[in-house]
């Protein structure tokens, strides 16, 4: 049983193989994406992002955001979240593949693909690609729903005024964010990296900064209205999930996600999973993890829609 079929756009063949996914790993413009975001019946759609332009460290492999794809669609695999939303179900969940990036005005395309699929009503789970990508996202994102909270999962703040001379960098998409005002409130979780300067934007943003070391005493987030969920997969610690740029022990479990995910209240309109690395990958172990968290995102995506009780 081929439980992806009903994913599948343009009539592609339902046999999982090379060929089939051949189509799904070439790289899209941003206008054949935006076609495909208005031709989709899903409510749940999902866009790769694949660039490191802008990642201070390690280039990850273009084909990224595809590999978590290809575990999530896997025909052998578990189309169920454990909300017992099934993925296979008819306008549930379309992988409509990657963008193409890398170019001076990604950013650019990464907003405009964003705003397309949220004025489109769409809730869209974006694979990056390095976690600058956030920003234009949300950017995007602004222009429909105005400021949201922010989810976000990582052993780094991410709020550095500038990296290594780049004010765009994946450690600072944070920073931009709060200080455009796209963000109504921001809670981090899997913290174990603050400097000085980031503890003093973390007070200069107001972010509820919730470190590694104080994790017995979490509490899940309480939100009312729309909630963006980003994922660095870094949050979590590199036993589950060695695939990652900077490798941080002492993290959070995949349970310790979804058990936040699970608990927080409020409507979660959009999501992104970044820095997949998969030259540092183990057996592709990191894939299948962030493809189960990619099932669990969906699942609550496709609940808080709204259309389907
Ligand atoms: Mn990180």
């Amino acid at each position: 049983m081929h439980w992806f079929k009903q994913c599948l756009p343009h009539g592609l063949s339902l046999q999982l193989g090379i060929g089939m996914f051949s189509e799904h790993s070439k790289l899209q413009s941003t206008n054949e994406l935006i076609d495909r975001i208005h031709a989709s019946s899903a409510a749940v759609v999902a866009i790769g992002l694949p660039t490191s332009k802008n990642s201070s460290h390690l280039r990850a492999e273009s084909d990224a955001p595809f590999r978590i794809a290809r575990e999530l669609l896997r025909d052998e695999g578990n189309p169920f979240a454990e909300n017992a939303k099934d993925l296979s179900g008819p306008d549930i969940f379309e992988y409509l593949g990657s963008a193409e990036l890398e170019s001076e005005d990604e950013f650019d395309r990464i907003r405009k693909i964003s705003a397309t699929a949220f004025r489109s009503g769409k809730r869209p789970l974006f694979i990056g690609g390095d976690h600058s990508v956030t920003y234009p996202i949300v950017a995007g994102l602004s222009e429909v729903h105005g400021p949201v909270s922010i989810l976000h999962f990582d052993a780094h703040p991410d709020l550095y005024d500038c990296f290594q001379d780049n004010p765009l960098s994946h450690a600072s998409p944070f920073a931009r964010i709060l200080e455009n005002g796209f963000a109504s409130s921001l809670w981090q979780f899997g913290i174990r990296t603050l400097t000085p300067h980031q503890c003093a934007q973390v007070r200069r943003f107001g972010v509820h900064c919730n470190e590694m070391r104080d994790h017995k005493r979490w509490k899940a987030p309480v939100f009312d209205g729309p909630v963006y969920v980003t994922v660095d997969l870094d949050a979590l610690d590199p036993a589950f999930a060695p695939g990652v740029a900077h490798q941080e022990p002492g993290g959070m479990s995949v349970r310790d996600i979804l058990d936040i995910l699970n608990e927080c209240s409020g409507m979660v309109v959009g999501s992104d999973i970044v820095e997949y690395h998969p030259g540092r990958d183990v057996n592709g172990i990191t894939a299948i993890v962030a493809a189960k968290l990619a099932r669990e995102l969906v699942g609550r995506l496709d609940s808080d829609c709204g259309v389907r009780a």
